[in-house]
């Protein structure tokens, strides 16, 4: 063999060995991926974190929670993708100090998590245990005038909703980043929804941008001003 001929043979040895080493450690990687999260064959990666996929939670203080995959998308502009870059989320109107918060910023807030139900008008449902921030601590920090009636709520994608304060406040009603563990997915929302727990999904805002601390009870959001409720009660009626 000429010394030419034996180097490409020697090259095709190696990258023929590449070829199925590379498969059996995928393979390797997913087995040891078990639900729990754990990778016994982690020590491989050498002080490197090894990603896992994320694995949804589907079930708490024993029942069943729906997946972030079983929401009927009808979003009025379709799904939209938030740039965390420029994103800021804006606390205003009524307030002692207006906000203008990145992320992070909004999450140094206490974390809570609670199992709630959505309920489109449409006829379907979602369980998801959500977690995130109390809207009330974020309306603390920027100072609230109590005398205040509203929160008027604004969105990426132009879409607007309202509700009084006293539910905000009372009910610890959540912003929240995360659906039943795992990060809240692009289309529900990222990175911050509205858990308006016991009303309309209509009043659960997705891609919040803008809170906004009002008097103007005569504000109506986007499907409000289109004759949906004003309170949005589940169970009440849908229209005024
Ligand atoms: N920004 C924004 N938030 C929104 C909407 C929307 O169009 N834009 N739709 C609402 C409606 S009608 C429902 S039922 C819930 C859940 O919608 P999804 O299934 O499209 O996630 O989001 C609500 N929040
Ligand atoms: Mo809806």
């Amino acid at each position: 063999m000429s010394k030419e001929k034996k180097a490409r043979f020697q090259s095709g040895i190696a990258a023929f060995l590449f070829l199925m080493l590379v498969p059996l450690s995928c393979g390797t990687q997913g087995k040891t991926a078990g639900p729990a999260g754990t990778a016994p064959g982690a020590s491989a990666a050498q002080g490197r974190t090894v990603e896992l996929p994320a694995v949804e939670v589907r079930s708490f203080e024993g029942k069943n929670l729906s997946s972030v995959d079983d929401f009927s998308e009808n979003s009025i502009q379709g799904p939209r993708k938030v740039d965390l870059g420029s994103y800021r989320l804006q606390v205003a109107g009524l307030v002692k100090t207006p906000l203008s918060l990145r992320y992070e910023e909004t999450l140094a807030h206490p974390a809570y998590s609670k199992a709630v139900t959505l309920n489109c008008v449409e006829g379907w449902s979602a369980t998801i245990l959500w977690e995130g921030i109390r809207l009330s601590d974020l309306l603390a920090q920027a100072g609230y005038d109590p005398s205040a009636t509203t929160v008027i709520f604004t969105a990426h994608d132009g879409y607007t909703t309202s509700l009084p304060l006293d539910y905000i406040v009372d009910r610890d009603i959540l912003l929240a980043a995360k659906m039943n563990g795992i990060a809240m997915p692009a289309e529900r929302g990222y990175p911050f929804t509205l858990v308006a727990e016991d009303k309309w999904g209509y009043k659960w805002i997705k891609w919040v941008t803008k809170i906004e601390v009002s008097r103007d009870t005569a504000f109506r959001g986007y499907w409000e001003s289109r004759g949906y409720s004003q309170e949005g009660e589940y169970g009440g009626p849908m229209f005024e």
